[in-house]
């Protein structure tokens, strides 16, 4: 799944602007051959969510179309021809030209198909794309969920199982782009740093054919270069170097890698990727980057924007990196799907260390195990689809396999009341996914972000244990100390129980921007520093702790419901629109340091 490039052997081809779009309550635009062109449809922009860009698609999930018409370069006529779909949510089948090249389930994630035996080269190419979203218990994340979500604890519209908006729509560009026949299909590289400081960037090839390759690594003045040969599909080459410069947040240096593919003195392929050197590792109670114990000090986030919803905002994340920057910050987790592959370049540039979460929030376990298998069936396919897609970013140091999913009997685990035994198969769902991590990725870290009152047999399975948490917000409300406390009392059990690095993945108040009161309410500026300042207060006198990231750093959209006023979640240290709340300067000052 490598992002389309250009350069002297690959096009790319953007289709990012102006779609015609229709919506398609009753689902007839297949029997009618809508994919034949759009009758009576309106423009919409691509990417974007749908949602907000007209009055009568903001509660709308069910099936829409898009349609865009093109011309492609005649030139790739003697190459291979792609559409790639950096993400729609959630379920989008395509067409070329009336023939339907290929679907994808699930958001947040690049698909691409072959198209090059359904173009035109000689008038346009209409592209037609239908896009569901209906919320699905069965679906990951799930919805629709009889009884609101959190065991009954919220209900909200949409039903989600989630505290986040459903938005839905093509999310990420859509491109076309073309690749030599006999080119490079997948790159892996591998980097380590040895204890004396020298370090090794290991690049695995994916090519179907015998040819003839180099890789070359540029950096510091230098360029180093290899040449193997590639056979039977599967090629590999090391680089050794003695001194090479570190990636780190404090020096987010990237090399850069060139792999050529030739045959007799011809190119036949070529493909860049910036590489940065660093090791990961968890040992003992710490985490380990380059061999030096490291601090996460950031927040969890959310791909949300007023108008674009969820669509590619490049704005909006420039300066998201600028405010980390002026805090101080150095990590987030892509709280609770995967996040652009533009957000993940940005993060390798400015060395930010990111904990990259699979789209399985709000997993449940109530209804059967055919259900609950085919929840499990999606979370491994996400996974394996965020690791072809991540696994080269060098700001990517952990993976997330799940969210708070949710345990039988949580309202008792909620209340810290007696439970009965833990069913041993819902271990098994992240035993699955925690092994498939390690076998797809052995170089990074597995984790997941376990809810109030989740089971230590999940935690277990993990190399670093995530917990959110909310004493002083959704308990002890109103009383920091003694939320304090009760923080204070779970962490150091659980890492008695554990003995492993611990990050606090959440934690935050809701509050009003402009709200004041002293001494601090619930909901004023105030209560939300205090609150915060004593969560980190918690975690600076426990060396077990390694993180600390504050949910959320922006306010952002959800479902409407009793709990969310004015259809947001206001745990933000910024406003929606990236205003500071008075939280925000205090993170500034610890941070900074
Ligand atoms: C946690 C969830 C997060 C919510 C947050 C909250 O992981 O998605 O937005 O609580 O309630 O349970 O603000």
């Amino acid at each position: 799944m490598l992002y389309p490039q250009q350069n002297d052997v690959r096009n790319v081809l953007e289709l990012s602007g102006l779609w015609q779009f229709k919506l398609d309550p009753s689902d007839v635009g297949e029997a009618e051959a809508w994919f034949n062109g759009l009758q009576d449809s309106r423009l919409i922009a691509v990417p974007g969510s749908w949602n907000e860009q007209f009055e009568d698609t903001r509660d709308y999930l069910g099936v829409a179309w898009y349609a865009l018409e093109t011309f492609v370069p005649k030139s790739w006529q003697s190459e291979r021809s792609f559409i790639r779909v950096g993400s729609a949510n959630y379920h989008a089948r395509v067409w070329v030209n009336g023939q339907v090249v290929g679907e994808h389930a699930g958001g947040h994630l690049p698909f691409a198909f072959d198209i090059s035996s359904a173009l035109n080269w000689d008038k346009p190419n209409l592209i037609a794309i239908r896009v569901e979203n209906n919320l699905e218990p069965t679906r990951v994340p799930p919805g629709d969920l009889k009884g609101g979500f959190l065991g009954g604890f919220m209900t909200n519209y949409p039903n989600t199982s989630y505290d986040f908006f459903p938005y839905a729509g093509l999310h990420r560009p859509v491109k076309l782009f073309s690749t030599p026949k006999n080119a490079i299909e997948d790159i892996t590289v591998i980097t380590s740093v040895e204890a004396g400081g020298a370090g090794t960037v290991q690049v695995q090839l994916r090519q179907t054919g015998k040819v003839q390759a180099v890789a070359r690594l540029v950096g510091e003045g230098e360029t180093l270069e290899q040449a193997f040969q590639v056979e039977s599909g599967a090629a590999s080459t090391i680089f050794r170097l003695d001194k090479p410069r570190l990636w780190s947040p404090k020096d987010p240096y990237l090399y850069a890698l060139e792999i050529e593919l030739g045959e007799d003195g011809k190119t036949l392929d070529r493909y860049s990727l910036d590489v940065g050197i660093r090791s990961v590792e968890v040992r003992g109670k710490e985490l380990l980057l380059n061999g030096e114990p490291i601090f996460l000090k950031d927040f969890g986030k959310h791909e949300d924007f007023p108008i674009h919803g969820r669509g590619l905002n490049l704005p909006v994340l420039v300066r998201d990196h600028s405010l980390f920057k002026w805090l101080g910050a150095n990590s987030y987790r892509t709280a609770h799907y995967p996040y652009s592959e533009e957000a993940m370049q940005m993060a390798d540039r400015e060395g930010i260390l990111i904990i990259d979460e699979t789209p399985a929030v709000g997993i449940f376990f109530e209804d059967g195990a055919e259900n609950i298998a085919l929840r499990l069936k999606q979370c491994e396919q996400h996974l394996q689809e965020l690791v072809e897609r991540d696994k080269n970013h060098p700001s990517v140091i952990m993976w997330s396999v799940a969210n708070e999913p949710l345990p039988p009997d949580l309202r008792l685990r909620f209340a810290g009341a007696e439970v009965p035994p833990l069913d041993p198969s819902t271990t098994d769902f992240f035993r699955t996914l925690v092994d498939l991590s390690r076998k797809l990725d052995p170089s990074r870290p597995v984790t997941l972000a376990g809810i109030h009152g989740s089971p230590v047999e999940w935690f277990e399975l993990c190399d670093v244990v995530l917990v959110n948490r909310y004493f002083g917000w959704y308990s002890q409300q109103g009383r920091l100390d003694e939320g304090k406390r009760m923080l204070e009392a779970e962490l150091d059990d659980l890492f008695g129980k554990l003995g492993k690095p611990m990050i606090v993945s959440e934690f935050g108040a809701d509050t009003l921007a402009g709200f004041h009161s002293n001494p601090p309410e619930m909901f004023s500026e105030e209560y939300q520093r205090d609150f915060i300042k004593g969560y980190l207060d918690v975690a600076d006198a426990r060396d077990f702790i390694i993180g600390m990231h504050v949910w959320n750093f922006a306010d952002f959209k959800t479902g409407q419901g009793i709990m969310r006023v004015a259809g947001l979640n206001h745990k933000g240290v910024f406003t929606r629109d990236r205003k500071p709340k008075m939280a925000a300067h205090l993170l500034r000052e610890r941070w900074q340091d």
